[in-house]
C-alpha cells in the first residue's frame, strides 16, 4: 500500500511521540528529507499509549511544554497543575496539526529491523507492511517508558475475565462499575488509577510488592505566584531549565539534611509536601540521593504522612516504603492515593507476605488465599530504557546486532550512538539524563544536538559519524562511577533493570544532571566533536 511513496530519505525516524514531532520538525527545517514510521494511529507516543483512569503528566505542564515554538506559550494554556493524558494528546494534536507534521508521518507502521549497509552507508528498514526504506541516517525516537513489560506472574494467560494493562488501554474506557477488580502493581500508573478505579469498582483488592514514596500532587490551577516564576520571562524560564538539574528550575540546596535541627528539618519537609512537586524532593536538602542518614531523615517524615492519611494502622505500615531509600526508585505524585486504602471495599494486599502463586481462569491464587475477580489490572510497568531499542532488530556493522552488543548492559556514548552503530541516533537514550529529567527539555536538547550535529557533517563533507570505542567505554565508566556515589543503584528499580527478570542490572540514565550533560555535550561539539570518528567524502577525522 505505500508503494507509491518515496523509500529512499536522508533521515528515516521511529515515533510520533514529542521526540520524533520535534526531530522532524527540525530535521525538515535543516533541509533533509525525513519521514517518520509510527505503529500507533496518531501523534502523542506515551500520551497516545496510557490512557488510564487518572493519566497525568507528573511534572508541572508549564514545565513539561516544548520551547522550541514560542507562539506556543501563547496559543496553548494549561488548564491544570497536571494536565490530564486526553489534553496533553490534545497538545501534541494541536502541535501536529499547526506544523503539519502529519503529512511526513507514516502511522500504522512498525519498524520489524533495520540493517546497516556499510558500503552504500545507509540503513535498510523494514517495516510490518513488508516495504523497506533507506536512510542516511536513522533516529530511534522510541520513548523510554514504551515497551510494556510482559507480565511475569504465573498463569497470566489462564484468566478468562477482562485483562487490561495502563500502558495500553483501551480507547473506548472501561466500565468497572458493579466489578471486582485485582490491581498488581503499585508505581506510578497504579497510584494515578487505583483511586478512580475504586471510585467506581463493587471491590477492589491491590497487590502490592514494594510501597512507594507518594507526595500530593495538589492539582487543581496552577498557583499565580508559580505561574509567575515563568510569566515573567518565557524564554530566561525555558533557559535556566536547560541549566538546571533535572530540567526544571529549581534552587539548588546548599545545606546538608544532617547539618540543620530537626525542627528546621521537619518544616522544610512540610514545605516541600506543601508544593506538592517531585523539583522540591530534591531542593530541600543537598545529600538526599548521597547520604542514607540524611534519605533517612526524609523517609521518616514522609512514612508519617502516610500513617497519619490511613486509619488502618497494618495497612498503613505495609503502605511505608521500607526497603529503599526516598527516590531510588521513581517517586509518585498523588491524588487521594492513600486514603483509598480507608475505603470498606478496598484492600491491599501484601505480596512480600503472601505472593501470587499463579493467577487462575477466575481470579488469583496467592499462598494463602484466593481471589475471584472480573477483571485484573496490570499495573505492572515497562522495560525502561532499553526495551524499545533492542525490540527492533537493529543490526550495525559487521552483523553485530544491538541485542548482542548490550548483552550485559547498553553501551552509549552521551546515552546518544553507540559503537558499531553508524548514524545511528537514540533521542534520550541510555547514558543520557532522561528519566531523571523533565523529559520535554531533554528531548530538545537531543534533537537540537543531533540536527546540529548532520548539519555540521553535511557541511564538511561527512556522511558518516560513530563513537570511538575509547569513549564510549570511558562514558559507561563515567555513568557507573557517578551512579555509585548515590543510594540509587540500591534498590530494585527500573532504573537498574531490576524489574525485568533477566535483564543485566546496570544503571541506565545518566545521574550526573541535565546542566552537567549539557555540558559535556556542548564541550564534545566544541572541540570537534570529541569522541566521535567521522568520515565522508572529505576524508576522515578521528577524535
Ligand atoms: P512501575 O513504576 O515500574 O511500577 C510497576 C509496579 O508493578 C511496581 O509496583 C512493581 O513492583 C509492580 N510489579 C511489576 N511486576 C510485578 C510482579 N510480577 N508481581 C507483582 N508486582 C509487580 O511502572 P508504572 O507504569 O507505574 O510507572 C512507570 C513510569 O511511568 C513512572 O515511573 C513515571 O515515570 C511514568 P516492584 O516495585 O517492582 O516491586
Amino acid at each position: 500500500n505505500n508503494n507509491n511513496e518515496p523509500s529512499e530519505f536522508d533521515v528515516v525516524i521511529v515515533g510520533a511521540g514529542f521526540a520524533g514531532m520535534y526531530q522532524l520538525k527540525r530535521m525538515r527545517d535543516a533541509g533533509f528529507s525525513a519521514i517518520v514510521l509510527e505503529v500507533a494511529d496518531d501523534v502523542g507516543g506515551t500520551w497516545y499509549w496510557n490512557r488510564y483512569p487518572g493519566a497525568r503528566c507528573d511534572i508541572l505542564t508549564v514545565d513539561y511544554s516544548y520551547s522550541w515554538d514560542p507562539e506556543l506559550e501563547k496559543e496553548w494554556v494549561w488548564s491544570e497543575r497536571y494536565a490530564t493524558q486526553p489534553e496533553i494528546l490534545r497538545y501534541a494534536q494541536f502541535v501536529a496539526d499547526k506544523h503539519d507534521l502529519r503529512r511526513d508521518i507514516r502511522f500504522n507502521t512498525r519498524v520489524n529491523a533495520a540493517r546497516w549497509n556499510d558500503e552504500q552507508g545507509r540503513w535498510v528498514i523494514t517495516t510490518n507492511d513488508g516495504s523497506q526504506l533507506n536512510a542516511r541516517y536513522y533516529v530511534m525516537a522510541t520513548g523510554c517508558l514504551s515497551m510494556p513489560k510482559v507480565p511475569d506472574v504465573a498463569g497470566s494467560e489462564r484468566f478468562t475475565g477482562e485483562v487490561y494493562f495502563t500502558s495500553t488501554w483501551p480507547h473506548k474506557g472501561v466500565d468497572f462499575s458493579g466489578k471486582r477488580v485485582g490491581v498488581i502493581g503499585t508505581g506510578s500508573s497504579a497510584v494515578q488509577s487505583i483511586p478512580l478505579i475504586a471510585e467506581q469498582c463493587e471491590q477492589l483488592t491491590v497487590f502490592q510488592r514494594t510501597p512507594n514514596f507518594a507526595i500530593p500532587a495538589r492539582n487543581g490551577a496552577i498557583s499565580e505566584e508559580r505561574l509567575a516564576e515563568y510569566k515573567k520571562d518565557p524564554e530566561a524560564y525555558r533557559e535556566e531549565a536547560r541549566w538546571s538539574e533535572i530540567g526544571v528550575p529549581r534552587e539548588r540546596p546548599q545545606l546538608s539534611a544532617l547539618q540543620v535541627s530537626e525542627e528546621e528539618r521537619n518544616e522544610h519537609y512540610e514545605s516541600m509536601w506543601e508544593e506538592g512537586e517531585l523539583r522540591a524532593v530534591g531542593a530541600v536538602y543537598n545529600d538526599i540521593l548521597t547520604n542514607a542518614d540524611a534519605n533517612d531523615t526524609m523517609r521518616r517524615f514522609i512514612n508519617d504522612k502516610i500513617r497519619a492519611k490511613v486509619d488502618d494502622p497494618a495497612t498503613a505500615e505495609l503502605l511505608c516504603p521500607d526497603n529503599h531509600y526516598v527516590a531510588s526508585k521513581r517517586p509518585c505524585l498523588d491524588t487521594n492515593y492513600f486514603e483509598t486504602y480507608n475505603l470498606p471495599h478496598v484492600k491491599l494486599l501484601d505480596l512480600r507476605d503472601d505472593p501470587i502463586a499463579t493467577i487462575t481462569e477466575t481470579g488469583i491464587d496467592t499462598g494463602k488465599a484466593s481471589f475471584e475477580f472480573d477483571a485484573i489490572v496490570f499495573a505492572t510497568g515497562f522495560d525502561a530504557m532499553t526495551g524499545a531499542l533492542v525490540g527492533v532488530d537493529i543490526t550495525g556493522r559487521d552483523g553485530l546486532t544491538l541485542r548482542d552488543a548490550w548483552d550485559h548492559g547498553p553501551q552509549t556514548y552521551l546515552g546518544l550512538m553507540s559503537v558499531g552503530f553508524p548514524n545511528l541516533f537514540m533521542i534520550t537514550g541510555p547514558g543520557s539524563p532522561s528519566v531523571l529529567s523533565n523529559m520535554m527539555v531533554s528531548i530538545e536538547q537531543h534533537v537540537d544536538l543531533i540536527t546540529d550535529t548532520l548539519v555540521s557533517l553535511r557541511k564538511k563533507g561527512f556522511d558518516r559519524i560513530e563513537p570511538t570505542e575509547l569513549a564510549q567505554s570511558r562514558w559507561v565508566q563515567h555513568n557507573n562511577e557517578f551512579a555509585d556515589l548515590t543510594l540509587m543503584p540500591s534498590a530494585n528499580s527500573w532504573y537498574m533493570g531490576a524489574n525485568v527478570p533477566g535483564k543485566p542490572q546496570v544503571f541506565l540514565p545518566y545521574i550526573g544532571g541535565v546542566d552537567r550533560y549539557r555540558m559535556a555535550c556542548d564541550e564534545v561539539v566544541a572541540r570537534n566533536y570529541l569522541g566521535f570518528a567521522l568520515s565522508g567524502p572529505s576524508g576522515q577525522q578521528l577524535n
